[in-house]
């Protein structure tokens, strides 16, 4: 039976954009209840709004840095007096959505820059790991709770100038399959979504707000859209209780391969 995400608390990081954004609207539109974190608390405000026309039961935001252990652990106990323990009856964690991330820079190695690959590396692999842990004792057993990381096709392939992003996205693939062993017995699932080329503020953040840049990344191609991930993550949560996709790999169909994409002239 399809799991019901009407009332679930949903917890997603790096809502205030893309694919987290996206999924709040989706998530909201099953009824769930949201807990939503990023920097920009004013985008998550009018996220929150959008979500709560979705048919989200309620929407709720608070700053959220995943890359300082301080502000996850802050998030995480404003995050505990909406949710509740665990323990409590009725009362946890259902979906912990870990989508806070991106790349910065398309540097070579010889050229790279020791600020991107920090925060490359911080957003994308510690953070999964910080958010995961401070969630962790909030999360439901037994009852089709699910733990799902954004990883990507760069976590799988190279490509020049993607060192440390590949490097970012092949540890958060890394992560998600230790996490799925050790938490074997639980009940809790344990998901990467792996997208490829998808049109968000994605690039925009990569070429720091080089937007003509950014837009030439998806020039003559038909790119994934935020809303084409959200629907997967959606379906990925609502999956009957004993079904966990461990790892999906999503790309737009003009994308063969990350090095073969096709352009219309
Ligand atoms: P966006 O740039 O549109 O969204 C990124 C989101 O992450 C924003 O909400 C941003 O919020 C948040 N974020 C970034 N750093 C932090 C941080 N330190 N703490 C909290 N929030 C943070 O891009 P996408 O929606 O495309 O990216 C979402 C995820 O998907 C990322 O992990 C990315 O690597 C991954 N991905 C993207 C693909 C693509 O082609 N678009 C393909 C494959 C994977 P704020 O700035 O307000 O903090
Ligand atoms: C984003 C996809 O190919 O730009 O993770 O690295 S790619």
């Amino acid at each position: 039976m399809r799991t019901d995400l009407k009332g679930k608390w949903i917890l997603i990081t790096g809502a205030s954009s893309g694919f987290g954004a996206a999924a709040a609207r989706a998530f909201g539109a099953e009824g769930s209840r949201l807990l939503l974190g990023a920097r920009r608390q004013e985008r998550l405000e009018q996220v929150a709004v959008e979500a709560l026309k979705a048919g989200a039961a309620e929407a709720h935001v608070h700053r959220l840095d995943v890359s300082q252990t301080t502000s996850v652990e802050a998030f995480m106990a404003w995050a505990t007096t909406r949710i509740g323990p665990a323990s409590s009856a009725g009362a946890g964690l259902d979906v912990l959505l870990n989508n806070a991330g991106g790349a910065q820079g398309l540097d070579t190695v010889a050229q790279g820059k020791d600020a991107d690959w920090e925060a490359m590396i911080q957003s994308n692999v510690l953070g999964v790991l910080r958010m995961t842990r401070a969630a962790l004792p909030l999360i439901r057993k037994d009852c089709g709770s699910s733990i799902i990381n954004i990883g990507s096709v760069a976590g799988h392939v190279a490509y020049e100038g993607g060192a440390a992003y590949c490097a970012a996205k092949a540890g958060e693939l890394q992560i998600t399959r230790a996490l799925r062993l050790e938490l074997n017995g639980t009940g809790i699932r344990v998901s990467t979504i792996d997208p490829g080329l998808a049109e968000t503020e994605f690039s925009l953040v990569r070429f720091k707000g080089d937007a003509t840049r950014a837009k030439q990344v998806y020039a003559g191609t038909h790119p994934l859209t935020a809303e084409d991930i959200a629907e997967i993550l959606v379906w990925v949560a609502s999956r009957p209780s004993h079904v966990n996709i461990d790892e999906l790999l999503v790309k737009p169909v003009d994308q063969a391969a990350v090095h073969k994409v096709y352009r219309r002239s």
